[in-house]
């Protein structure tokens, strides 16, 4: 008898080892498969797509343009898990047979996770989003230039120093010309109703009010052609509110500015 009951022992005891160490391979198998999955996400941070938004021609658009992608893919991720937990529980407990979920009356440990989670997201989004916003909005003392855009019915106009006036001429729409990597301040105002100043490939908008003067930076990261429109209806001719953006190296952009105060002064 002695016998049988240590044998039985030892048969627990190698149960017992062969779930633990079953336990401990899923576990390593869990814990690898997470590893791989934040290294594959790494690595492809960089080669996110854009989800449908411009990536950003400035170091403030392209700011804009980083917390879009932080919302998508939190988005994705809620989605995901909420999605998930539904097919779960609708195809598990779907009505074939006489299987019921367990029924209990409260799950503390869930209610907690399903709140707090939620929190903490809402937290870090705000988060994200105050300290962009005031990149975004921060406005340098020093700028390299500054630049005052009127917004009027229905066209637009460029001071620059030096007297240098850019206004549309018949059928051309204006040039906002600015250097490449250098900071301007704009100014922003309108002569009569609400306009918007809008540079889609900036990833900004900012309203010309009567009244009100707004202030804001552009630093451009790469030289190129933008379009740039008035974002708000204003009128008969609001859809002729157009103008252009160049992006120039800031040697060609001094060479540009200097030939327009020239034209100025003869
Ligand atoms: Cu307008």
């Amino acid at each position: 008898m002695e016998l049988g009951i240590v044998q039985l022992d030892k048969s627990n005891a190698g149960v017992g080892t062969f779930e633990k160490s079953n336990q401990r391979r899923l576990g390593m198998g869990k814990r690898n498969l997470i590893v791989l999955a934040l290294g594959a996400f790494s690595l492809t941070a960089c080669n996110l797509p854009a989800f449908g938004a411009f990536r950003g021609a400035t170091t403030q658009g392209q700011n804009e343009f980083h917390l879009w992608q932080g919302f998508i893919l939190t988005a994705i991720v809620v989605g995901i898990v909420t999605w998930g937990a539904l097919f779960y529980a609708v195809f598990k407990f779907r009505r074939c047979g006489d299987q019921i979920p367990k029924q209990t009356h409260s799950n503390l440990k869930w209610e907690l996770i399903y709140t707090i989670i939620p929190v903490l997201i809402v937290i870090g989004l705000f988060a994200a989003t105050y300290v962009t916003e005031n990149e975004i909005t921060n406005v340098s003392s020093h700028p390299a230039l500054r630049v005052t855009v009127v917004a009027y019915q229905w066209g637009w106009k460029f001071e620059y120093p030096g007297g240098v006036n850019i206004v549309p001429k018949g059928a051309n729409y204006p040039t906002l010309e600015l250097p490449e990597g250098k900071t301007t301040t704009i100014k922003l105002v309108s002569n009569d109703v609400v306009h918007g100043f809008y540079i889609p490939e900036f990833n900004f908008s900012r309203y010309a009010l009567p009244g009100v003067t707004n202030y804001f930076d552009f630093k451009p990261t790469r030289a190129g052609y933008f379009e740039g429109r008035c974002s708000q209806l204003c009128g008969l001719y609001h859809a002729e509110m157009l103008f252009h953006v160049r992006v120039v190296s800031s040697s060609d952009f001094n060479n540009w500015l200097t030939t327009q105060q020239q034209k100025v002064t003869a």
